[in-house]
């Protein structure tokens, strides 16, 4: 662009009509406001002209321009391009179907990617949800979450046979420690040779990572141990085996900082940096003959955020809690109020109902609920004790009073029921000869059931409700404040995207003219939803 060498001067030229900076005055209000109204028009250039007292719009642009930035120019273009997408944008898995068939199809509707949250659900719920995304998304984009939970092998190799056979296309997989046969199957049996001596990868898999370690499984390609077994079952082609060796278990890395629900509270500015280096370093080694995109997560819930993940360098973003208190978000309105009103602070670390035994927590609400410290207080006591019948009676009338609300035999009942109506067996046998796992199963019917009571909306169990929420949400309430979005009511996974984007062109727009040497505003970089075209 040109720009002239006044316009670049170390006193910047004063935009407001008396900045305190310069002591200027002069530049009328109207045409302030002219300004800031072109550069909220997001595909117009903004021409410049340094005038006597000030910066001022003019379409002639001698001074130097803002260039036009729609929200679509974002990212990496190829992540629009292999999804069908229109943003580098998309929106994360909530586990029980909280990321909705409703949610994934709205947004879908509307050339964004979402992912439905098949984890914690049945297999024929999941294949449900399936067929009904598929009948409204026939070309897509839509996907489908993998969630990785260690004491459940079968169902995830159950998820990913429906997966294959359904013909899904894209998968996010999370929560991965190490990389799973199933997983493993689901990324194989997609590929093809293009018969250009290239590999054609039809199942996609964006791995949602917060660490080196777990990045670096899906960086690599698929593991040969892996791949004999899946060969040796019959899952896999030995064509298939051999064009594995050449092309990375996923296609993206989600790098995922302080989240709702499973989090390592990691932090985006650092993590990301990390991965994507290492990306680098494993993509020179490899030679795949194509690019893995780093996309960014966690702690997105304002235009800001938005436009510092962009700054980091990622490919794309992700959303989720924000995502939860939609309209078309798979929980209770008693929830969506709640989280409606939460703060960035409203957050707290508690136990995991799936990792319970290993320590693993997720970030929940805390304003409203009691959740966190019961669930704690329940793996305290797993620490501390053996087995139940070491656990002092008044702890455990306590407990039944004011958790379970009925006797400890009666949840036990309802946990064989749970397990032995999903034809998994393993965790009861395994409890009946150790002790501190039926505890520990135990335990998990409160963790379990405290999020079906969210999701409910259960009122008897408001105090209990398990509603998985990072600080994004907080962030987010205090940028729709007094929009018209403010109301959980009018909230859509698809407005909120847009506006996101929208509000993070503008900003970078605002950024722009401030490396340009302007004096800009500070009232100028925020963003009020529903003002940019
Ligand atoms: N991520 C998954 O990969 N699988 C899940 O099942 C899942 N469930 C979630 C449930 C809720 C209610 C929330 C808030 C998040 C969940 N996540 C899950 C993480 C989101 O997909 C997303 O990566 C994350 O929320 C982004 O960070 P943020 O919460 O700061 O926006």
């Amino acid at each position: 662009m040109n720009v002239n060498n006044d316009f670049l001067c170390e006193a910047p030229p004063a935009l407001a009509p008396s900045s305190s900076r310069t002591g200027r005055s002069g530049v009328a209000d109207a045409t302030a406001e002219a300004l800031r109204t072109r550069l909220l028009s997001l595909g117009r250039p903004a021409g410049l002209r340094v005038a006597e007292n000030g910066v001022r719009l003019d379409e002639s642009a001698q001074d130097g321009a803002v260039p036009a930035l729609l929200p679509e120019a974002f990212g990496d273009p190829s992540f629009l391009r292999d999804y069908g997408v229109r943003f580098a944008y998309y929106a994360g898995a909530m586990a029980g179907g909280i990321n909705s068939e409703e949610m994934v199809i709205a947004l879908g509707a509307q050339g964004i990617l979402s992912s439905f949250g098949a984890g914690g659900l049945g297999v024929e719920r999941v294949r449900s949800a399936v067929a009904r995304i598929k009948a409204a998304l026939p070309d897509g984009p839509y996907a489908i979450n993998l969630l990785h939970n260690p004491g459940q092998p079968d169902w995830e190799m159950a998820c990913v046979k429906l997966f294959v056979d359904e013909g899904v296309r894209v998968v996010e997989a999370s929560a991965y420690v190490k990389l799973t046969p199933a997983i493993v199957y689901y990324r194989v049996a997609g590929l093809e040779a293009d018969g250009r001596g290239g590999v054609v990868r039809r199942n996609k898999v964006i791995a949602k990572v917060s660490r080196r370690e777990v990045a670096t499984h899906f960086l690599m390609p698929p593991p040969q141990k892996i791949l004999a077994s899946l060969l040796a079952q019959g899952l896999i082609s030995p064509a298939q085996a051999e064009l594995a060796a050449r092309v990375p278990m996923a296609d993206d890395i989600t790098v995922e900082g302080d989240s709702g629900g499973h989090t390592d509270n990691g932090v985006l500015a650092c993590i990301f940096p990390s991965i994507a280096d290492l990306r680098d370093e494993i993509a020179a080694e490899q030679r795949y003959g194509f690019g893995i995109r780093i996309g960014a997560a966690g702690g997105l819930g304002s235009p800001q955020s938005v436009l510092a993940a962009f700054a980091l360098g990622a490919a794309y973003v992700v959303t989720g809690s924000i995502n939860q208190a939609c309209r078309e978000a798979g929980t209770s309105e008693a929830v969506k109020t709640r989280l409606g009103q939460a703060t960035i602070q409203d957050v707290a670390m508690a136990p995991s109902a799936d990792m319970f035994e290993l320590g693993a927590k997720v970030q929940v609400l805390k304003a409203g609920s009691m959740y966190a410290v019961r669930a704690q207080k329940l793996y305290t006591l797993y620490k501390q004790y053996e087995r139940l019948e070491d656990i002092p009676e008044a702890e455990i009338r306590n407990l039944e009073n004011a958790l379970f609300k009925r006797p400890i035999d009666t949840v036990w009942a309802e946990t064989e029921a749970f397990f032995t109506s999903r034809g998994n067996l393993a965790p009861l046998e395994a409890a009946r000869s150790n002790p501190r796992k039926k505890m520990a199963l135990l335990f998990q019917w409160y963790l379990g059931q405290s999020s079906r009571w969210a999701i409910a909306g259960d009122t008897e169990r408001a105090v209990d409700f398990q509603v998985w929420c990072g600080p994004a949400m907080g962030a987010a309430n205090e940028w729709l404040r007094g929009s018209a979005l403010e109301a959980v009511s009018e909230r859509r996974a698809g407005v909120i995207a847009v506006e996101l984007m929208r509000g993070a062109a503008y900003l970078a727009r605002v950024q722009f003219l401030r490396h340009l040497g302007v004096a800009v505003p500070e009232s100028w970089l925020r963003y009020r939803p529903g003002t940019a075209r």
